[in-house]
């Protein structure tokens, strides 16, 4: 603005110098269209939303009952010493969970059989006044820093009033107490499932009174339900979200039991959907969600591929890790979240862009430079709905996976990205790579190279984006899953 101020008083001195006065004042009036910071496109993210995004990667702990009985979906007739962990230390899962690099867990305070992991006074099928797990978790979270999350599961196959009008109160009240006596938790996990078969109990969830009740109790808490409003399920429990995976989703007329969408278009979200309602992508470390006996963790390099699949596709992963009867995580999960950790640490330990130079035509203040930066709050605002950035290395550089980051704070806008690659200089020829690279990009999407071999190896590389509105880019990175 200064520049053009400048620019605009130094011509008015100048006298008999009209046609360079005009040129200068559209100019002047052209750069000043796009001085602007970009209106949001469409649905956005609450700060809630945009924070429990950025966590990437959360704990999920399903104890209880079924813990000790070897099963999935527990009768809710269980005898209530059942539930007896000879070693509880919630301190132990904290401390796994930070090992592995994850800022936040979601305890299972209530499953499907209704046992509730502290003393509620809602239900005669609880733990004792003296095994309070729910408050020894979320005192080990607070000490750590880690944010504790809590599922409470609407579906209840012990609570005498299920099936009545009468369960929607006692189900508000739960939702009370925990929410009011044991401090303010980041999430609020509602399940969705509810087997009873055509002749079970059948239960009229007053879903907007919940809603409503969550809202009252903890405004900024993230509510998980098949359809949001702060997250939605993916349509899947086997740790992918969609190729294509848009953020919005129309939830106009669905609730979390009826007229919902189908478990494809939660993988995929609604293109020019309604609300900010993103994926987040649960998936058990085990077979069970529960611990048995004779189930083992899955590898490194099968929970790598559920990272590229979730978080890398624009999804917050939920990993479960269940404990034990001790009521610790066992040994070799935590070696493997260990170890899990590690990986992606090396891998994206390098970003072989740093130091290059981007170019792009972009909205004034906000240009190329900034997809290089690590701020999260800096990107490039591009002029038109199909841009090309340009970004170039000191030397001809291989890489094998390409990490792109939209400003989401103003929307998710790109509908798809082409790579282009130059090896050497400006002599050599553009070559158009495996494309499109991929669909949508959203928070964040991480693109890897699937060519023989499986890299890329260039000087200059050209990203070229389309969307329904310009493209707001705030992180490109390029890493090499194959250096040392
Ligand atoms: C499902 C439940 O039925 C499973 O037991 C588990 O809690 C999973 C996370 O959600 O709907």
């Amino acid at each position: 603005m200064q520049f053009i101020k400048k620019l605009y008083l130094c011509t008015l001195e100048v006298p008999h110098c009209t046609m360079k006065k005009s040129l200068i004042i559209t100019t002047a009036t052209l750069m000043l269209a796009a001085c602007t910071t970009p209106e949001p496109y469409g649905p956005v993210p609450t700060e809630a939303q945009l924070a429990w995004q950025r966590m990437e990667i959360n704990m999920f702990c399903h104890f209880g009952p079924n813990t000790f009985s070897g099963a999935e979906w527990g009768s809710g007739q269980e005898a209530g010493d059942l539930f007896a962990p000879t070693a509880l230390d919630c301190r132990q899962w904290v401390d796994v969970a930070t090992q592995a690099g994850m800022g936040g867990i979601i305890l299972t305070a209530k499953h499907h059989d209704g046992f509730c992991l502290w003393p509620s006074k809602q239900s005669s099928h609880t733990v004792s006044d003296t095994l309070d797990v729910v408050q020894a978790f979320v005192d080990a979270c607070r000490e750590h820093g880690v944010k504790p999350g809590v599922y409470i599961s609407p579906w209840d196959r012990n609570h005498p009033t299920y099936g009545t009008d009468a369960y929607n109160d006692v189900f508000v009240n739960t939702l009370k107490e925990v929410h009011n006596n044991y401090g303010s938790f980041f999430e609020q996990w509602f399940d969705g499932a509810c087997g009873e078969g055509p002749n079970g109990k059948k239960q009229h969830y007053d879903w907007p009174r919940f809603m409503q009740t969550m809202h009252d109790l903890n405004p900024q808490a993230i509510i998980f339900s098949d359809i949001g409003p702060g997250c939605r399920w993916v349509g899947n429990e086997e740790g992918h979200a969609g190729e294509t995976n848009w953020s919005t989703l129309t939830t106009e007329g669905a609730t979390p039991s009826e007229n919902k969408p189908n478990p494809s278009e939660l993988e995929t979200g609604h293109q020019n959907g309604t609300r900010w309602i993103p994926a987040e992508v649960d998936v058990s470390i085990r077979p069970g969600w529960f611990w048995h006996p004779d189930e083992h963790p899955k590898t490194v390099e099968e929970l790598m591929e559920i990272y590229y699949s979730s978080v890398g596709r624009n999804g917050l992963l939920l990993l479960n890790v269940p404990p034990d009867t001790r009521g610790r995580i066992p040994a070799e999960d935590s070696a493997v979240l260990v170890a899990f950790r590690q990986e992606r640490d090396r891998i994206f330990a390098t970003d072989l862009a740093q130091g290059a130079k981007a170019h792009a035509w972009h909205r004034f203040g906000h240009s190329a430079q900034n997809v290089l930066d690590t701020a999260y709050h800096t990107y490039w605002a591009a002029l038109s709905k199909d841009p090309w950035i340009s970004i170039e290395m000191d030397s001809v550089t291989d890489f094998d996976i390409i990490v792109i980051q939209e400003y989401i704070p103003l929307g998710q806008r790109v509908t798809s990205v082409q790579l282009w690659t130059q090896a050497y200089d400006d002599l050599y020829p553009y070559t158009n790579i495996d494309n499109p690279l991929c669909t949508t990009v959203g928070y964040k999407r991480i693109i890897r190279c699937n060519d023989n071999p499986r890299h890329w190896s260039a000087k200059k590389i050209v990203l070229h984006f389309q969307g329904e509105a310009p493209p707001v880019i705030n992180r490109i990175a390029l890493y090499n899953t194959q250096a040392q």
